[in-house]
């Protein structure tokens, strides 16, 4: 029989255990997390790549009703976030709530009992609330390239790091050079017997200023909170300025362009590798990569930046469109994830039998980013257009919770089953979000990215300020909601089984 929760999470990242801490605080305890993987963690288990960290400051990068004192330095390592989000779990008794090795394989509204059925790989659930906090970024994409399936050396993916394979004098491809390569192509350029590095695009970048956390600044911040709140309110302030560039008016991203040039002006010499990291596309129409050391490592001899696309992939090379074969014995994708095709979306069933992909194959989006008509009770965090690259996603993530909490609160106080939001205000939240999105520099920076969907349009990022998306998810609003009411009956019937 299937075990039963008021509340089913889907996912223990930042936006699941996040769910679980608040809606404890409201007095919600009957909650279940289906977790795929055997910790908690979300992405930042997956990624244990060498050299993986945050690419936002720490101050910003954690929890506000749970800051850290103890970053040992401004920019966060992985295995920090690990532990903190593991720390927190434990202090917040969230373990005993989670289903670990539970991937979620269907998820389907029982129309009739008024609550989601969830298959997962090892049982089955029911809820009457389903928050989805999967994350848009946990499914790795591998590129089709031709031959690729005769490879016999060794290959994996960034964000499924093999751990056990011995990179030392290997000839390695490194497929990709976005914020997640560039993070591990100089920790393993060491090992490397050559080191060829495919880029197809110039990604633009800045410096990580990263530095240690002194002991005097962890004291203070231990002893006196609200002083670290308030750095944290400064870095959150000075970070919502790129916002005004990418959103309002990308003239003001010349700085941060003229910046970013004079730093591979420093780091790269040779001016024909220089011409070929030179972006040629608008600052910010890319997530902008966050690095120091990526520059350095491609100066070095053992490293070949090579820009020809990939024709095809031999057992033992890559050959490029210009005939040139490289022998490889270990091939990494750092080639990003399925972010805007939303792969969970094949897995969720609404009341008709229709699926979430299906239902966004014409009109991807959500109400304010997390509630979908059609789909009553389900939430989802991190949802379309609520994506950011200039601050912190756990921003947008307490956000969003205050509006589910609120959304949990309208169902108790009003005896309610289920909300759902009515299809016109849906469409008209969306419309706005695409007319304000025609002016970022996301849409006019003359570059593709996978912010945009296979139609161009970009469902991943929010038009604003962050600061925008938490006055629009600051209160549930249910004049844009249809409600549902269980009948007698069904309420009888699933009291008495429980
Ligand atoms: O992936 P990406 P990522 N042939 O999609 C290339 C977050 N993140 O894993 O630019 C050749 O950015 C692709 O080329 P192009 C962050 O939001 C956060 O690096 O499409 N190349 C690009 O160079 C980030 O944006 C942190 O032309 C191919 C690269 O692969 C997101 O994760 C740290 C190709 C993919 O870059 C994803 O970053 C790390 C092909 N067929 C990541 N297909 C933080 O610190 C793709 N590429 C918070």
């Amino acid at each position: 029989m299937a075990e039963h929760a008021h509340v089913l999470i889907i996912g223990t990242g930042f936006s699941g255990l996040g769910a679980a801490h608040r809606l404890r605080e409201r007095g919600i305890t009957d909650v279940l997390l289906l977790e795929r993987a055997d910790d908690v963690g979300g992405t930042w288990r997956d990624n244990s790549y060498p050299g993986a960290a945050c690419d936002v400051p720490s101050l910003l990068y954690s929890f506000s009703f749970a800051q850290n004192s103890e970053w040992s330095r401004s920019f966060s390592s992985q295995p920090e976030i690990l532990a903190y989000l593991q720390r927190f779990a434990r202090d917040n008794e969230i373990y005993p709530r989670c289903r670990f090795g539970h991937e979620m394989l269907e998820s389907r509204w029982d129309a009739e009992r008024m609550r989601w059925h969830v298959r997962t790989s090892r049982g089955e659930f029911t809820g009457d609330v389903l928050i989805l906090g999967a994350g848009p970024l946990s499914q790795p994409s591998i590129p089709d390239i031709p031959g690729l399936e005769s490879f016999e050396g060794t290959q994996f993916h960034s964000a499924r790091w093999d751990h056990e394979h011995d990179l030392t004098g290997k000839n390695i491809a490194v497929i990709g050079t976005g914020s997640s390569a560039v993070q591990f192509v100089p920790k393993i350029q060491p090992k490397a017997a050559k080191l060829h590095v495919f880029q197809r695009t110039a990604h633009w970048t800045m410096p990580r200023w990263d530095r240690k956390v002194s002991k005097v600044e962890r004291l203070l911040f231990r002893r006196l909170p609200a002083l670290q709140r308030l750095a944290r309110y400064a870095v959150y302030w000075g970070r919502e300025s790129f916002a005004l560039g990418f959103t309002v008016q990308p003239k003001i991203l010349g700085i941060a362009r003229r910046l970013s040039l004079r730093n591979l002006r420093r780091k790269v010499a040779d001016p024909v590798l220089r011409e070929k990291l030179t972006p040629n596309y608008a600052f910010g129409c890319k997530r902008v990569v966050v690095t120091s050391d990526f520059y350095p490592a491609l100066t070095k001899p053992n490293v070949e930046l090579v820009t020809d696309g990939i024709a095809e992939v031999r057992p033992h090379a890559i050959v490029t469109t210009d005939g040139t074969e490289r022998p490889v014995d270990t091939l990494i994708f750092g080639t990003g994830f399925h972010a805007t095709d939303f792969p969970i979306g094949h897995r969720i069933f609404n009341g008709d039998g229709a699926s979430l992909t299906g239902t966004w194959q014409d009109e991807p989006g959500a109400y304010r980013g997390t509630t979908i008509a059609g789909f009553p009770n389900l939430f989802m965090l991190i949802g379309p257009n609520t994506g950011l690259g200039h601050t912190s996603m756990v921003f947008i993530i307490e956000s969003q919770l205050n509006y589910v909490l609120d959304a949990l609160d309208h169902l108790r106080e009003h005896r309610v089953t289920a909300v759902e939001p009515l299809r016109e205000p849906q469409i008209r939240f969306n419309k706005r979000i695409q007319r304000r999105m025609r002016r970022t520099v996301w849409s006019r920076g003359g570059c593709s990215s996978w912010y945009l969907d296979d139609q161009g349009r970009n469902i991943a990022l929010w038009p604003g300020f962050s600061f925008s998306l938490r006055m629009t998810t600051r209160k549930f609003d249910p004049d844009a909601y249809r409600t549902l009411v269980r009948s007698r009956a069904v309420h009888d019937e699933l009291t008495s089984v429980r």
